[in-house]
């Protein structure tokens, strides 16, 4: 099946002036941008996103469309919203009111209802984006970043799931969110391959000084959805188990593209299938606005010509990134 995942990245606007036929394929809307309002993009009742960062080549606001050219099946699961075309979901946990509740807790959370929601489903989870508001404060004497990943273990250990391995969903954590969390996420109806980083330990085997419950997610996972699809989770500056390039936003985007491009041969070498880093869809976090022309200038050296991505100013999950590069490698429609 063709074009059963299409990625687009549009003006909010111009979903206003779509067909209704077209509208009704769209799985999923992750909208960025710092303005208060959604701009009645909820009013469409499709599972939507919005993430407040910066988008720096858009900094009115961007839209990233999940779409296929298959009709969808919508439902609400927990406090789950989800859009399924039969083979892929994209699913956004709808936060209610967790005034009070501590961050592990609300992460647990939201894991156990994205979990409910992926099992009625029948699916698979694949991939998953968390934003944490303040990631890098610490609060209650914790980093809150640690406090996620103890409550995203908590919800993998409660439904006994495995917490290593090939059903680690590939996943990206960042900064900003306009309550506690925001999480949404992509699943499907064939089960994915976990790959892994050779030059990286896995994150799921990060030693305790990184928290005491370590990140839950694969470094990449494949998975058919009409054809191999990769999702690369937020790729950064670590070799082994540690950062790489303290302060050096220019190393520290080479080292990132680096560990994407052995993700991209071990995919190759593992599964025959063949991406570049050219023909992905890239999504690139910056700590620091100023470091975004050192970045792209990198990126374009290394890439071997103009770079469209989308640019975000977020902040990382460890103090010392300064960039981290997320992708999606699409199915072939040729
Ligand atoms: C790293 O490699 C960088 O906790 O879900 C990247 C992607 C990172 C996902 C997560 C964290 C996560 O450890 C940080």
């Amino acid at each position: 099946m063709r074009g059963a995942l299409q990625l687009l990245r549009v003006m909010p606007e111009v979903l206003f002036r779509q067909p209704q036929e077209n509208v009704a394929r769209i799985l999923g809307i992750v909208q960025y941008g710092l303005g208060a309002t959604d701009m009645g993009l909820r009013q469409l009742g499709i599972p939507l996103a919005k993430i407040p960062v910066l988008p720096l080549n858009a900094p009115d606001g961007i839209c990233e469309i999940w779409q296929s050219s298959l009709p969808t099946q919508e439902g609400r699961t927990e406090d789950v919203h989800w859009r399924n075309n039969g083979m892929v979901a994209f699913l956004s946990w709808d936060q209610v009111d967790t005034e009070g509740s501590g961050l592990a807790n609300v992460t647990e959370d939201a894991y156990h209802a994205l979990f409910s929601a992926v099992h009625f489903q029948k699916h698979h989870l694949i991939r998953v984006w968390n934003h944490v508001g303040e990631i890098n404060d610490d609060s209650a004497g914790l980093e809150r970043y640690r406090q996620f990943n103890i409550g995203r273990q908590q919800a993998f250990v409660g439904t006994g799931r495995s917490l290593a391995g090939a059903s680690v969903p590939a996943a990206s954590a960042l900064g900003a969110s306009a309550s506690a969390l925001d999480v949404f996420a992509l699943s499907a109806g064939l089960p994915a391959v976990a790959i892994e980083n050779p030059r990286q330990t896995s994150a799921y085997h990060y030693p305790a000084e990184y928290g005491p419950r370590a990140p839950l997610f694969s470094r990449a996972n494949l998975v058919d959805i009409g054809g191999g699809t990769l999702f690369v989770s937020g790729t950064a500056s670590i070799v082994g188990h540690q950062t790489r390039h303290q302060g050096d936003c220019r190393a520290q985007t080479r080292e990132t593209l680096r560990n994407i491009q052995v993700l991209l041969d071990e995919t190759r070498m593992q599964y025959g299938k063949i991406w570049t880093l050219s023909d992905l869809e890239l999504k690139v976090y910056v700590r620091f606005r100023s470091d975004l022309p050192a970045v792209v200038e990198e990126m374009e050296r290394v890439i071997g010509g103009p770079v469209d991505a989308l640019f975000l100013q977020a902040d990382i999950c460890r103090k010392d990134l300064l960039v981290e590069i997320e992708a999606v490698g699409l199915a072939r429609t040729r």
